[in-house]
């Protein structure tokens, strides 16, 4: 049987929207079938905010790789591919770095990451591992991680894909058409966090092809949040040692950051930062409340809306996009919550049912 004729299964986001991407009949597609996640909505938190506002959430840590940097490096492999490259380098606060050793390894090249050593959540690392990326840990953080790949990929015969490079973003923006199908229109509000500010660049970019495509007829105030520690967007100042729990936007220095600031001031959007301690409470409602587990970071866009809720007209619709997977930091799941958990019972029928109060 042909590999390639299975009609029934969504073909991944290159195939699906071809006339969009800067793809050629000569590309070779490297997918995992990403893409076409779902758009969920938040019926605990809509409700918690009141006025009839809708809340919806863009679960893309459902995504092959868990996270949405699957959507730009389909494209990203597989434009290096096309190119002949035989190896990728990023660097990464972990997320990347599964996505491009997945991608990569797909496509028979190399994978290259650099991570700060100590600060990348132990399930992204143990992709990067399975995946069989070739991994350096580095004794310092990210931006300056990002800094030597950039050199590296310069002087040496490896590809950079981190959100520098343009196909990175061509991909995400899909995210964007996607929810606009999803609603028959754009949403008002676009709650997302913001690391390297990659993502919200994509979706805008997304947002403006749709609209002017008349698939939408209005455009969302793009609403940017960073954790407290690592904000500087939010500050307009870069950050010599950021710090968050939300270990994905752990990022001083945003290679993006003009990008950002284009798409505030064009959305007429806000940029705004939040304590771990309300992304955590985000975090455990996402879970307890509408059963989506998400991570620290992506947890971030719903503590941001819910501290900015007040600024929401009524009648409005919301997107909070959930960029990761929560099985991605198990430690931060299992430090966090309020789990009743009983261990070491005997294993007898009335102990159970005393501690379940029967
Ligand atoms: C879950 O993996 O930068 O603003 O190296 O993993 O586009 O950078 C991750 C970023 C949000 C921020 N949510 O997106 C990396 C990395 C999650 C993330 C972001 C990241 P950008």
């Amino acid at each position: 049987m042909s590999l390639s004729k299975n009609k029934t299964c969504w073909p991944g986001l290159i195939q699906a929207y071809k006339p969009w991407l800067p793809v050629t009949e000569k590309t070779p597609i490297i997918t995992l079938h990403e893409g076409a996640t779902p758009l969920i909505p938040a019926r605990s938190i809509s409700n918690q905010i009141g006025r009839n506002i809708s809340v919806y959430l863009k679960y893309d840590g459902l995504n092959p790789t868990g996270s949405f940097k699957d959507r730009g490096m389909t494209m990203a492999i597989s434009k290096a591919k096309e190119q002949g490259c035989e190896a990728v380098i990023c660097a990464s606060t972990g997320n990347t770095s599964a996505s491009a050793a997945a991608y990569a390894k797909r496509a028979g090249m190399r994978a290259f990451v650099l991570i700060p050593d100590g600060y990348v959540a132990q399930g992204k690392l143990a992709q990067a591992f399975v995946y069989g990326a070739e991994v350096l840990a580095i004794k310092g953080n990210f931006d300056e991680a990002l800094k030597i790949v950039q050199e590296i990929s310069n002087k040496y015969p490896v590809n950079l894909v981190n959100s520098v490079n343009p196909f990175r973003l061509q991909g995400q923006k899909t995210a964007a058409f996607e929810i606009i199908e999803n609603l028959g229109n754009a949403p008002d509000f676009l709650c997302i966090p913001m690391g390297n500010a990659g993502n919200i660049t994509a979706y805008w970019m997304g947002f403006n092809e749709y609209l002017k495509a008349k698939k939408s007829n209005k455009l969302p105030k793009m609403m940017g949040f960073q954790a407290s520690g690592s904000a500087p967007l939010v500050n307009n100042k870069k950050i010599e040692n950021p710090e968050t729990i939300a270990t994905a936007i752990r990022i001083g220095n945003p290679v993006n950051w003009d990008n950002a600031l284009k798409v505030k001031k064009e959305s007429n959007g806000l940029f705004k930062d939040v304590s771990d301690k309300e992304i955590i409470e985000a975090y455990k409602l996402l879970g307890k409340e509408e059963g989506i587990f998400c991570e620290p970071a992506s947890a971030a866009s719903v503590a941001g809306l819910l501290k900015i809720k007040e600024e929401i007209p009524e009648n409005s619709n919301v997107v909070c996009v959930l960029t990761g997977n929560g099985l991605k930091d198990p430690d931060c799941a299992i430090k966090n919550n309020e789990a009743i958990f009983h261990q070491g019972l005997s294993a007898e029928l009335e102990t159970i049912a005393k501690k379940m109060g029967f």
